[in-house]
């Protein structure tokens, strides 16, 4: 049994959260998480605050367990969907792509644990100081938006500089993953990718099938000189991104290309123009199974693995 500071902080058996993936992360997938052990989470990016309040009244339905909600900071609708998670009883909230400080606040005087995902030692020691109750150290190798530094760069240095407990991500998918990212200090991962497949995501079929066939090198970041840079699966609408970038394209020319692409891909199954976000570890998501049998495999792979490595020595 792996026991961490994660699993007392959250209330979790297993010290494994899955990512908020927007579009893919719904009730039914976080629920199936979380009943496994682990911590599930909803991925609010693309909802309206009412179909939060759904996803959450949903979720309690199907688990009774911890669950928590990711909160994309660049939402349009950021503050109504704070509010939700305020007053619906969520207790875990994970933060991305910018500065909760504002919000830490309020959501700790409802007795809500907050996890921002951090891209950097100084926005770790920053949030740290504002009272991050953990950190989601993620490298870029995740799917979706990302910052510049490796996993294996970014966690030990975030490691160092904090004494808040570290949740490695970004190309974690396996028990090998888990055991690497405790070797370098976390004492938690959060894992995206391997989950879209699983069979509780409710994402497109045709989604599915793309992470499972997406080889190690398949997927490119777009969107750096946006400045909202974000790793999806190369196809037709990558190609065209990375095209009218090079050729100088403005801002607003490339942000009209991408609107709605992700709700292309992920609902209506469009895997040629559609935005197929996931993380460079789609390369070994080869089969599909339950929540359940995902989380068990990684966490029993992770214990053999930690134990083993103790032969090496001496
Ligand atoms: O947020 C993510 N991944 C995401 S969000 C998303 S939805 C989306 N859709 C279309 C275009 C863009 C996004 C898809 N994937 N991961 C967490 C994450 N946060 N990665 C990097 C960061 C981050 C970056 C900068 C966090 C903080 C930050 O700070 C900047 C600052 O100084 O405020």
């Amino acid at each position: 049994m792996i026991k961490s500071r994660i699993c007392e902080l959250l209330n979790i058996k297993y010290p494994i959260l899955q990512g908020g993936m927007a579009w893919v992360s719904t009730a039914e997938l976080a629920a199936a998480v979380s009943n496994a052990g682990g911590l599930g989470i909803i991925g609010s990016a693309a909802m309206t605050p009412e179909i939060l309040r759904n996803e959450i009244k949903k979720a309690k339905e199907l688990t009774s367990k911890p669950f928590g909600v990711n909160l994309m900071l660049m939402s349009q609708q950021i503050k109504e969907l704070v509010e939700v998670v305020k007053n619906d009883g969520v207790p875990v909230v994970t933060t991305g792509a910018g500065n909760p400080g504002i919000y830490m606040e309020a959501f700790h005087k409802k007795g809500i644990k907050v996890i921002p995902v951090i891209p950097s030692v100084a926005f770790a020691k920053r949030l740290e100081r504002g009272g991050a109750d953990a950190l989601i150290a993620e490298g870029t190798e995740s799917g979706g938006h990302v910052g510049e530094l490796t996993t294996m760069a970014l966690v030990p240095q975030v490691v160092d500089a904090v004494k808040v407990p570290v949740i490695a991500a970004g190309g974690i998918g396996d028990g090998r993953g888990v055991a690497a990212s405790f070797a370098l200090g976390a004492e938690g991962v959060q894992i995206g990718t391997r989950f879209i497949v699983a069979n509780e995501c409710t994402v497109h079929e045709n989604y599915k099938e793309m992470v499972i066939k997406a080889g190690d090198r398949d997927t490119v970041i777009t969107g750096r000189k946006t400045g909202h840079p974000v790793r999806i699966i190369e196809n037709r609408l990558a190609k065209e991104f990375m095209r009218l970038e090079a050729g100088g394209a403005s801002v607003e020319e490339l942000e009209k290309l991408g609107a709605g692409k992700l709700r292309s891909a992920a609902v209506e199954g469009d895997m040629v123009f559609g935005s197929v976000m996931c993380g460079q570890i789609a390369g070994l998501v080869k089969k599909r199974q339950s929540s359940k049998e995902i989380v068990e495999e990684i966490m029993s792979e992770a214990e053999a693995i930690l134990k083993n490595l103790q032969n090496r020595v001496g």
